[in-house]
C-alpha cells in the first residue's frame, strides 16, 4: 500500500516536471515582449499605449465597441508667453536677509505673500496637455465572443486584438509609425463579408466642429483657455478608412461599413504649432498632407517600413533574466502574483516596456516625454501633464543613454534651447543675474517662472539640473560638435550661478539663497532655505561641467577663471547629528521624515560625487538618509530607490524596491502608494510615467555602471538574479557592453569601444571565476570621459563616522581602438 502510494506520487511529479519543462520551453518562445490579456480595457489603465513621438493613442479594445483615444504632442492649452515679468528682485533681497538672520518662518511668510499659491490675475501656473479627440468603432456583432486576445507586442511596436463571434474569426492590428506619421487600424475576418461597423470621431474639446467630405471625418478644434491665456492651438484630426469588399458610406455623424473583407483605418493629426512662440502652421493642411500621404501606401507596406524603424532601436538592448511558466499568465495576473517571487521575466519584459515607452514618446524632432509621456485622456490632467523638473521630466530621461537609446534624449536637449532663451526672463526679473534660469515646471511655452506659490516653487535649480543631460550625453557619446553646439546653454546656466550665489553670514560660504530642498520643510509649513545639500550638489557640477566643457573646446578662458574660483567656495557635503547626509546647511533633518523627495541623495544618483571608495563615509551617511526614508512611496519615488541603492552596490534592497513598484495599484487610486496598472504603466497613483523610466533605469544601473572612473560590470546584482545575461547596455566613454553571468560569477564580458580609450573595468572578486585577461589597472584612468571631480572634503558632525563597506573589487585596464570589440572572458 505505501509501495503504490509512493510510486504513484513519483509519477504525479515526474509528470509534474515534463509538464513544467514544456511550459517553460514554451514561453521562450516570441511571447517574451508581449503584454497580454484575455478581455477588453474596462477603463483607461488598463488601455494599451501605442506612440510614434508625436502621436499617440490608448487601445480599448472592446469587441462590440472599440475605441482609440488619441493624443498629438502639441497640443496644450493656451498659447505662447512666459510666466515671469513679475520684479521680484528686491523680494528677493528681503528673503535673502531674512534668512541669514536665521529669521526662517518670516521668510517663508514673505515669500508666500509675494509668489501666492494662484496665479495673479496677469499671470499663469503652466498650461494644461491636452487629448486630441477618441474614435469610436461600432461592431455590428451577433452573438457570444470566444478566445479573446488582447496584445501589445513591444518588439515590434504593434498591437493586436483576436476573437472569435460565431463561425468567424477576427483580428485587429493598431500602430503609430514614425515613417509615416499616422495611427492606423486593420481589420481583418477569416471570412469574406463579416466587417460591418460604424466610425465615429469626436472631441472633448469645446470648440470644435465636424465634417465630412467624402469618406473622410474631420474634427478641428482648438485647444483650451487657462488662467490668463486663450487657447491658440488650432489642431485638425482626419480619419479615412479603406475597404476590400462590401460598402463604406458617410452617413450622418458616422461612417458605415459592411460586409467588408478587410478594413483599414488611417488617422492623421495636424495642429498650427511650429514652436513655442509661433502658431503660424495650418492644422488641416498637415494633417491631409499627413494623411493623403499614407493612403497612397498599402497598409502592408506601412507596417513593414514602421516594424524595420522601431526595431533599429529597440532590438540594440536584451535581457534575459530567467523564464518560468509565470510567463504564460497574463499580463495583469503577473503584476498581480510577482510578490510570489518566480516571475523574473517580468522585471525584463517591464525593463523592455521603458524602453518601448521612451521610442514611443520622445523622437527626434518632437517634444520631450512630459509627465505622461504623451498619452492623456483629461482636458485637466493631473498636475496639468506638464513638465515638472524638480525631478519627474529629470527621470524621464535616466534610461536614454544606458539603455542605448541616445537619439531619444534629443527632444530634452531642444526644449533646453528654447528654455535658454525664455529663462532669461526669470533670471533678469527675479535675480538680477545674467545668463537664464528656470524653477521647477515648464509647458510647451517654456515658462520659466515661479508657480505653486512660494513653498513649491521657491527652487530656481530647475536649469542647473536639466542641463546636467547636455553633459552626460557628452560622457556617453564624447561628441564634441554636440558639445560645441549646446554649450552656449552650459555657459548661460553657469553665469546664473556665478551671478546669483551669496555669502552666507556663518562659514562664508558661497550658497544659492532663497531656495529649498525640493517640497520638503524643516518646520511645519517653512522649507525656504539658504544652501541646501542639493542646491550645493547641482551648483558643483554645473560648474565642473562647464569647466570640462570649456577646456574640451578651448574657450572662455577667463570667464573659466571665475567659475573656478567660485566653485571652490561652495559648501562641502556635512554628515549629521544621526549619522546621515545633511539635507540642508543646518542639521535639520529627522529621523522619521518619510518625504517622497530625497534630494540630497541627487549627489548619490544621478551625479557622482560619493563613491564607497573614495568617500566611504559619504557613503555610510547617504545609505542612513535612505534608510531613514523607508521603501513605501510614490512610483516615482520608488524608481529613484532602485537607483539609490544600486549606486550603494545592495542589488538585494533594489530588487525589493522594483517588488514593490511591481505590485497592482488601484485604479482610482490617488496619493503615495506607487504600484504598477494593468498596462503596465507606473502609478503615482494616479498615472505619472515618470516611475516606469526610473526604475527601467535603475534595473540597468543593478547590472553596469559608468561612473566614479570606471565601468563596473554587476554592481548591483540580487540574489533572485543569480543566472542571466544582457546585451547591448551602453556606458560612459562609449563602450557597448554585453555580460552573462552564472551562479552569480561573470562567464562572459564582451566590449564594443564606440570612440576608443582606456575601458577601465571594475568587478567585485567574489564575482570572478577567471582573471580578465588584460593588466590590472593602476593610477588615474587615463580615459578623459571617466575623469571624477574631486569633491570638497565632507564636514561630519559626529566625529568620524566608520565604513564598513566591505567588499572587495579587481580593476583592470582595457586600451580600446575606435570600433573594435573585446572578448574578455567568453
Ligand atoms: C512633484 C512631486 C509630486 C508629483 C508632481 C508631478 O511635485 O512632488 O509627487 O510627482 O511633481
Amino acid at each position: 500500500m505505501m509501495q503504490t502510494t509512493f510510486l504513484q506520487k513519483r509519477a504525479y511529479i515526474l509528470l509534474l516536471l515534463v509538464v513544467l519543462i514544456y511550459s517553460a520551453v514554451n514561453a521562450t518562445g516570441s511571447d517574451s515582449y508581449k503584454l497580454w490579456y484575455d478581455k477588453p480595457a474596462a477603463h483607461w489603465n488598463e488601455a494599451l499605449p501605442i506612440g510614434n513621438g508625436r502621436l499617440g493613442a490608448m487601445l480599448f479594445g472592446g469587441v462590440k465597441q472599440d475605441h482609440l483615444q488619441l493624443n498629438e504632442e502639441t497640443i496644450w492649452s493656451g498659447g505662447p508667453g512666459n510666466n515671469s515679468s513679475k520684479d521680484l528682485y528686491s523680494t528677493m533681497q528681503e528673503i535673502r536677509r531674512l534668512l541669514f538672520a536665521g529669521k526662517y518662518k518670516e521668510a517663508q511668510d514673505l515669500s508666500n505673500k509675494e509668489m501666492p499659491r494662484e496665479p495673479e490675475a496677469n499671470n499663469n501656473y503652466g498650461m494644461s496637455y491636452q487629448p486630441a479627440g477618441d474614435l469610436w468603432i461600432d461592431f455590428l456583432h451577433e452573438g457570444e465572443t470566444v478566445a479573446y486576445r488582447r496584445e501589445l507586442d513591444i518588439a515590434d511596436a504593434l498591437s493586436t486584438v483576436t476573437y472569435r463571434v460565431g463561425e468567424v474569426t477576427y483580428k485587429r492590428e493598431y500602430l503609430a509609425t514614425a515613417h509615416d506619421q499616422v495611427i492606423m487600424m486593420r481589420v481583418t475576418a477569416d471570412r469574406a463579408g463579416s466587417i460591418s461597423c460604424n466610425l465615429k470621431l469626436n472631441t472633448p474639446h469645446l470648440i470644435h466642429q465636424q465634417h465630412f467630405i467624402g469618406n473622410r471625418i474631420y474634427v478641428n478644434g482648438t485647444s483650451g483657455d487657462k488662467q490668463n491665456k486663450k487657447g491658440q492651438v488650432k489642431f485638425s484630426i482626419a480619419v479615412e478608412p479603406k475597404v476590400k469588399g462590401g460598402a463604406l458610406q458617410a452617413e450622418g455623424e458616422m461612417l458605415r461599413v459592411r460586409q467588408a473583407d478587410e478594413l483599414t483605418v488611417y488617422i492623421a493629426i495636424g495642429t498650427n504649432f511650429n514652436n513655442y512662440h509661433d502658431l503660424g502652421g495650418d492644422a488641416r493642411e498637415r494633417a491631409d498632407d499627413y494623411l493623403n500621404t499614407a493612403l497612397k501606401k498599402s497598409y502592408r507596406k506601412i507596417k513593414s517600413k514602421h516594424v524595420e524603424d522601431y526595431r533599429r532601436y529597440f532590438d540594440r538592448v536584451s535581457l534575459d533574466l530567467g523564464q518560468t511558466v509565470a510567463m504564460n499568465k497574463a499580463t495583469d495576473q503577473r503584476v498581480a502574483d510577482f510578490h510570489l517571487g518566480n516571475d523574473p521575466q517580468l522585471v525584463s519584459l517591464y525593463f523592455q516596456f521603458g524602453r518601448y515607452l521612451l521610442i514611443s514618446s520622445s523622437r527626434p524632432g518632437t517634444q520631450p516625454a512630459n509627465l505622461q509621456g504623451i498619452w492623456n485622456d483629461k482636458l485637466s490632467p493631473p498636475w496639468s501633464s506638464k513638465y515638472t523638473v524638480n525631478i519627474n521630466t529629470e527621470m524621464n530621461y535616466w534610461p536614454a543613454e544606458v539603455t542605448n537609446l541616445s537619439e531619444m534624449h534629443e527632444p530634452l536637449f531642444a526644449m533646453l534651447e528654447d528654455l535658454s532663451v525664455t529663462g532669461k526672463e526669470s533670471a533678469w526679473n527675479y535675480y538680477r543675474a545674467r545668463g537664464w534660469n528656470m524653477h521647477h515646471n515648464t509647458d510647451i511655452w517654456r515658462v520659466t517662472g515661479i508657480i505653486d506659490g512660494g513653498f513649491y516653487g521657491m527652487w530656481p535649480m530647475g536649469g542647473a539640473w536639466l542641463s546636467q543631460h547636455i553633459w552626460q550625453h557628452y560622457l556617453f557619446n564624447g561628441d564634441n560638435a554636440f558639445l560645441a553646439k549646446y554649450y552656449p546653454i552650459l555657459k548661460g546656466v553657469t553665469q546664473f550661478y556665478v551671478d546669483v550665489l551669496q555669502e552666507e553670514p556663518k562659514h562664508k560660504w558661497l550658497v544659492v539663497a532663497p531656495s529649498m530642498s525640493p517640497e520638503n520643510s524643516y518646520q511645519s509649513g517653512v522649507g525656504i532655505s539658504a544652501g541646501t545639500t542639493m542646491d550645493n550638489q547641482l551648483v558643483f557640477d554645473v560648474f565642473s561641467n562647464f569647466l570640462e566643457a570649456a577646456h574640451v573646446l578651448q574657450v572662455d578662458e577667463d570667464f573659466m577663471d571665475t567659475v573656478a574660483s567660485k566653485l571652490k567656495r561652495l559648501p562641502p557635503m556635512q554628515i549629521g547629528k544621526l549619522g546621515q547626509l545633511q539635507e540642508w546647511m543646518e542639521d535639520w533633518d529627522r529621523a522619521d521624515d518619510r518625504h517622497r523627495h530625497i534630494s540630497h541623495l541627487y549627489g548619490l544618483y544621478p551625479a557622482a560625487q560619493i563613491s564607497p571608495i573614495r568617500h566611504p563615509t559619504l557613503f555610510e551617511a547617504a545609505k542612513k538618509s535612505l534608510v531613514f526614508r523607508g521603501d513605501k512611496s510614490t512610483g516615482w519615488s520608488m524608481g529613484w530607490k532602485v537607483n539609490w541603492w544600486a549606486r550603494l552596490l545592495d542589488g538585494n534592497r533594489a530588487y525589493k524596491l522594483i517588488a514593490d513598484q511591481l505590485s497592482p495599484a488601484a485604479n482610482d487610486g490617488n496619493g503615495e502608494a506607487g504600484g504598477t496598472y494593468a498596462n503596465l504603466l507606473d502609478a503615482h497613483p494616479p498615472f505619472q510615467i515618470d516611475g516606469n523610466f526610473g526604475c527601467t533605469a535603475g534595473i540597468a544601473e543593478m547590472l553596469i555602471q559608468s561612473h566614479d572612473g570606471c565601468l563596473h560590470i554587476l554592481p548591483a546584482l540580487p540574489d533572485q538574479w543569480q543566472n542571466g545575461e544582457v546585451k547591448g547596455l551602453k556606458a560612459r566613454g562609449g563602450f557597448i557592453v554585453d555580460i552573462a553571468w552564472k551562479d552569480g560569477k561573470l562567464q562572459k564580458l564582451k566590449v564594443h569601444s564606440r570612440l576608443g580609450g582606456n575601458c577601465r573595468i571594475r568587478i567585485a572578486s567574489a564575482k570572478m571565476v577567471d582573471k580578465l585577461a588584460v593588466e590590472k589597472a593602476i593610477g588615474e584612468n587615463s580615459n578623459l570621459l571617466y575623469k571624477v571631480p574631486e569633491i570638497k572634503e565632507p564636514i561630519s558632525h559626529i566625529g568620524q563616522l566608520a565604513a564598513n563597506y566591505t567588499e572587495e573589487f579587481e580593476e583592470y585596464d582595457l586600451p580600446t581602438k575606435k570600433g573594435k570589440t573585446y572578448f574578455l572572458l567568453k
